[in-house]
């Protein structure tokens, strides 16, 4: 089985410990390769190499940084099927959505290498005569970013990208489930010219690595996707740092009496078990009219019976499988809470027998607003069906939860699209489309305990990995004093 290093100061080398740990296929259960199992020193080591790094790329000008980003765009064209075809084996997800990561990739790299062209500051009138107001953004420094394994390339792709256009150097420590997908990336980020030291890749665990990682005193922020429990974990011990946070959630699609049902249907069926329900943008509940109930119920049962279980590199697979074994027990889990809650199962409800990890499509309906499945991230292929008497209940119900990151609306009343649009707590909102499926062009994040505020992808990725420095140019030659002072 073949063995992969750590990328530091632009070399592959060993951890200082020497300890290794292997990636799995979910499909098989089997071991795919071999990888370095980090710690702080090599952490350590990263931190140096980045901090060396930095003068260099942080002086090379934006619209040269945007050349090697683009440059990264075309390999990962040229390599997508095989990056996309590895990716399913690493964590699962079916080749066609694998593609789809590989392409958010390939996109948010094309848009950020365009922003080396930008990188807009703000030119302000002053209150005196004489005198020039502007700001410039600047990098922060050697920033950390910490990547979950359900869009290996696409999320790492989402923090580098705008972390190198600004001008800071980097440190990637990827989930322990996909270091092979990391490893591809970062040699593809090499070949591109991004110089040694401006990326550095550290595997290893998120107790050892990753830890010493966010407690670094001269890392300068922390980009963190994952779970809501790390997240903390991430606040409480960043310090002063800068830190991004993007935690899940526990997405709600309405369906209004007056919605296009069909429409309604493939957009659960996507958002539900795209991804076989692991993405934080996973529609987890279906809100919907009592009137149009029962009626969706047959029809989403009907489908979801249909869907084909398997790996995802065979061509009639809807759904692959769980990322690991632990998944498996973590959905079974809420499966056995939605009993003992007292939903009703529709369909699924267990796992596969068969080699792998895999979950059958599972459906609760009669779910009531407070039950934990309603509640909680279950990160799997479980959707909880609440019935609503109206819009207002509907949107009361959706907000019902801690988190807030994507939710939609099904309906064709211009009124309840708006009202819904204005009044649900979350940093998405999808009118007649599902939960899944944003661009890179567009902020991506949530509200509450989604994350801390910060907006990644588009604009607003900018703002998580520059500052603003504020500048004066006072050319009356005397000395002017601001607040009307005399
Ligand atoms: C995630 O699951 O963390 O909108 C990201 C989507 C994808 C991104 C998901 N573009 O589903």
């Amino acid at each position: 089985m073949k063995s992969y290093k750590l990328f530091i100061g632009g070399k592959w080398i060993k951890s200082v410990k020497g300890e290794t740990f292997k990636s799995i296929d979910p499909s098989t259960g089997k071991p795919i390769a071999i990888f370095q199992k980090g710690n702080g020193e090599d952490i350590e080591k990263a931190v140096r190499a980045a901090e060396k790094a930095l003068p260099a790329w942080k002086d090379t000008p934006a619209p040269k940084r945007g050349q090697i980003l683009f440059k990264v765009a075309k390999l990962l064209k040229q390599n997508k099927d095989q990056l996309a075809k590895l990716m399913t084996q690493e964590m699962g997800k079916v080749l066609n959505e694998a593609k789809g990561d590989v392409q958010e990739a390939i996109d948010i790299f094309e848009y950020m290498g365009g922003e080396g062209r930008r990188l807009f500051g703000h030119t302000v009138p002053s209150e005196l005569k004489d005198k020039f107001c502007m700001t410039i953004r600047q990098p922060l420094g050697v920033v950390g970013l910490i990547s979950p394994w359900n869009f290996p390339i696409a999320i790492p792709s989402w923090k580098i990208a705008p972390a190198l256009i600004c001008g800071n150097t980097v440190i990637l420590k990827p989930s322990s489930d996909t270091p092979f997908c990391a490893v591809k990336l970062i040699e593809i980020l090499t070949e591109a010219g991004v110089p040694a030291g401006a990326v550095n890749l550290v595997t290893g665990p998120g107790s050892t690595a990753g830890t010493a990682l966010i407690k670094h005193p001269r890392v300068r922020a922390i980009s963190f996707t994952g779970s809501k429990e790390t997240g903390k974990f991430v606040t409480e011990n960043a310090g002063l740092k800068k830190v991004g946070l993007e935690l899940g959630g526990k997405n709600p699609i309405i369906i209004m009496e007056d919605a296009n049902l069909k429409l309604a249907l493939e957009g659960v069926l996507w958002g539900a078990f795209g991804t076989t329900g692991q993405r934080c943008t996973a529609a987890s509940r279906v809100i919907i009219h009592k009137s149009v109930k029962e009626k969706f119920e047959k029809m989403l049962l009907q489908s979801t019976k249909k869907l084909v279980l398997g790996s995802g590199l065979k061509k009639d697979t809807d759904i692959g499988p769980l990322v690991n074994k632990k998944a498996v027990e973590k959905v079974h889990h809420y499966t056995l809470i939605g009993k003992k809650e007292g939903a009703k199962l529709l369909c699924g409800g267990m796992p596969v027998n068969r080699p792998g990890y895999f979950y059958k499509p599972t459906i609760f309906t009669e779910v009531k607003p407070n039950m934990k499945i309603a509640q909680e991230e279950i990160f799997g292929p479980t959707i909880a069906i609440i019935p609503v008497k109206n819009l207002d209940e509907a949107i009361n119900v959706a907000n019902n939860v801690t988190y807030g990151l994507s939710s939609s609306i099904y309906t064709n009343d211009i009124r309840n699209a708006f009202i819904a649009i204005e009044k649900i707590e979350a940093g998405l909102t999808y009118v007649n489309s599902s939960t899944i499926g944003s661009e890179v062009h567009l902020p991506f994040g949530g509200t509450k305990d989604t994350g801390n505020g910060t907006r990644e992808a588009g604009w607003t990725a900018l703002e998580e990995f520059s500052e603003v420095k504020t500048i004066y140019i006072d050319y009356s030659g005397r000395l002017q004093k601001a607040q009307s002072i005399t």
